[in-house]
């Protein structure tokens, strides 16, 4: 036995097949597709495989072109965890069985709104972090133009505001849906579709990724871009002449989500990644990155740069029901009917 196994090896090497065999260093990876900024993506992996040797395949990717992919990938996965992200596709995913349900050992350090998040899921994805929606203009481009001070979300409709406006395209953007949902949830439905076909005239560029508007922005690309306020606020650290506004009328937010993949090939890494993701010590990477969410571990320092959630007009956002398979796929239907294809 043991010499077919040498004469296997023996044979292997000649052909170059050294890669195909199942050695320890094979078993010692995890792909993981990350959808937060790159620049938090990759202290994350290399802190993670300097502590545990295991190596890290990483991709950033938007939340809704993550969800896609890992439904296109469901009879062979190719990703074992998906870090990162607004929850409503991590909720879809669950919905749709193409998660894995995981009691993590660091559960009594969350708090509970990321723990309520994992309940809903029955145990499918849990929350990493909060923050709120927003927008923000540059200031030196406001006053070069004469342009009125955005302090609401009517006011988005100034018609002053042509092509003025950025924000991410819902199908493929957390941030984006985050803020489809918050307007439903304000406006009501009907005055919510009316709000963003109005919107749709001020809009330069539906993006693909929901914090490129906020980059936009501090380029002096676009004047106001719609994002979590977190993003505005790591272009503001970073010197940008920017002002980042809580609309007057209330806004949304985001659970920020974590969840492993049905089928992951690496099941056992990818609760390792889990776990230690979820520790203070791996949170803490977050403001290094210049990410100013607040991170769901108690223990987790909140930076002073992080917007104070408890300071600004929150809706009591409904995850379960935004978050719903039919409910996000409708309003995404409805929102490429009626608002992408509406006259500018
Ligand atoms: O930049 C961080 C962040 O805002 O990005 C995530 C976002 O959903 C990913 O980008 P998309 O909008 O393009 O999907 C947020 O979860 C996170 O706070």
């Amino acid at each position: 036995m043991r010499q077919s196994w040498q004469n296997t090896c023996t044979l292997a090497l000649a052909l170059g097949l050294v890669g195909f065999l199942p050695t320890a260093q094979a078993q010692q990876s995890l792909t993981v597709i990350c959808s937060v900024q790159e620049e938090w993506c990759r202290p994350m992996a290399e802190q993670f495989e300097k502590e545990t040797g295991i190596k890290v395949s990483m991709t950033r990717k938007s939340s809704g072109e993550t969800y896609a992919q890992i439904k296109a990938e469901a009879s062979n996965p190719k990703v074992d965890i998906w870090w990162g992200g607004t929850g409503d596709p991590h909720m879809q995913a669950a919905e749709e069985g193409l998660t894995e349900a995981y009691e993590s050992p660091m559960m009594a350090q969350m708090h509970d709104w990321s723990v309520r998040q994992w309940k809903q899921t029955n145990g499918r994805t849990i929350g990493i972090y909060s923050g709120a929606l927003g927008f923000a203009y540059n200031t030196k481009i406001l006053a070069q133009k004469n342009l009125p001070e955005p302090k609401c979300w009517a006011d988005l409709l100034n018609p002053k505001f042509r092509d003025e406006v950025q924000v991410a395209d819902p199908n493929s953007s957390g941030t984006s849906y985050t803020m489809l949902a918050t307007l439903v949830q304000i406006m009501g439905e009907d005055k919510a579709f009316d709000y963003m076909k109005a919107l749709h005239k001020n809009i330069n560029q539906y993006t693909k990724s929901g914090a490129a508007p906020a980059k936009a922005t501090s380029l002096g690309e676009t004047t106001v871009g719609i994002a979590f306020l977190h993003d505005h606020v790591t272009m503001i650290v970073d010197g940008a002449p920017m002002k980042a506004v809580t609309p007057c009328e209330g806004t949304g937010y985001e659970i920020g989500s974590m969840s492993i993949v049905k089928g992951a090939k690496n099941l056992e890494n990818a609760k390792k990644w889990y776990d230690w993701a979820l520790t203070a010590k791996a949170q803490a990477l977050a403001v290094p990155a210049k990410s100013y969410q607040v991170p769901s571990n108690k223990a987790t320092p909140i930076s002073p740069q992080a917007p104070k959630l408890e300071d600004i007009k929150l809706i009591d956002f409904d995850f379960a029901k935004y978050g719903s398979s039919a409910e996000r796929k409708r309003l995404l239907a409805k929102w490429d009917a009626e608002v992408r294809s509406a006259a500018k």
